[in-house]
């Protein structure tokens, strides 16, 4: 494994199990969902067992798009940092942490499989015994205003799936994050944009808690700023709003059914020379500059790190 290039699906549960073998008092692994073409989607539970609780719990989901190959790898090296790196040690010790390297481990494999599937987005269902086109967008598939922005034409890039939670990968992962109950912080990575999405995606309302959601992620940002020496910076803003009305996304479900008080979509560079088709030659810029971002985000959370927060400042999500 290496953040120099990107990896098919094999490599990526292979580094998985060497995680969980060579880290093994940290790390666990749990296949939470099995796909249609027999593929488990997998969790690993990054948690330090010798230091006692309350710990905020971090959801941090990757590769629900197929094609977004940047987001499996900015996923993996996260979850390798916060193991083992010392600038995550202390943070690890009041955190909680649920990695998802790839939601949509069939549409991942099949991207890699010939250059004519590499831009594909959606899973491999069949979508009934004659349909002609299969796949199911599984960012329009989670249990919330589910239709809204969506397309019920299985030919459809976004098609939204029979019915909401028609498909296993979203069932498993929604029950394995409500099981995993109170959790603090979502952050689903997508590409591409450059953007820090929060709630809602399927109304142009603003959600709740906005100013915190905003600050946090402004924290994000300031840890990307920071890595990238100025160079690479993100919008912030609602989805609805920057990226138009789409609804059955994995964010808003977690914010809206889970009450999940901080819950971001962040889509990784570029801001749309290369767009999906990310040179390799780019993936260790991106891969170090997020794993600043989220440093700088969970430092200020939980009052550690360069990023910590003034003391005396107030700073909670509505679940508070
Ligand atoms: O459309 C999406 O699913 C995401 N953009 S992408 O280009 N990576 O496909 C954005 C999702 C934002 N969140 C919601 N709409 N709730
Ligand atoms: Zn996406």
């Amino acid at each position: 494994m290496d953040w120099t290039s990107f990896h098919d699906l094999t490599d990526i549960e292979g580094f998985e199990e060497w995680l969980n073998f060579t880290v093994s008092d940290l790390v666990q692994v749990a296949s939470v969902a099995r796909t249609l073409e027999g593929r488990e989607v997998r969790i690993l539970r990054i948690a330090d067992p010798s230091t006692p609780g309350p710990k905020k719990k971090i959801w941090i989901e990757g590769g629900i798009h197929a094609r977004e190959w940047i987001s499996p790898a900015v996923t993996t090296y996260l979850m390798h940092q916060v193991a083992v790196s010392p600038e995550w040690r202390d943070i690890l010790k009041v955190t909680e942490w649920y990695f998802v390297p790839v939601a949509n481990p069939d549409g991942y494999a099949y991207s890699f499989s010939s250059p004519r599937a590499r831009l594909w987005r959606k899973n491999r269902s069949k979508n009934g015994p004659s349909a002609r086109c299969k796949g199911v967008d599984l960012n329009r598939n989670w249990n919330l205003k589910w239709g809204v922005g969506a397309s019920g034409n299985p030919c459809s890039e976004t098609f939204k799936g029979k019915e909401p939670f028609s498909e296993p990968e979203t069932v498993g992962l929604g029950r394995a994050m409500q099981r995993v109950g109170d959790i603090d912080v979502f952050i689903t990575f997508h590409s591409f944009g450059q953007t820090v999405l929060y709630p809602w995606g399927w109304t142009r309302d603003p959600p709740a808690n906005v100013k915190q959601l905003s600050r946090l992620a402004k924290k994000f940002n300031e840890g990307v700023k920071a890595a990238s020496g100025g160079r690479t910076e993100y919008e912030i803003g609602g989805s609805g709003p920057l990226y138009g009305l789409a609804s059955g996304a994995s964010d808003d479900w977690a914010y809206g059914a889970l009450q999940v008080p901080f819950s971001y979509t962040i889509e990784l560079p570029d801001t749309g020379s290369y767009g999906f088709l990310l040179p390799e030659s780019e993936v260790s810029k991106v891969v170090v500059e997020t794993n600043s971002g989220v440093n700088c985000m969970i430092g200020f959370l939980t009052n550690l790190g360069p990023c910590a927060r003034n003391n005396r400042s107030k700073f909670l999500g509505f679940r508070g």
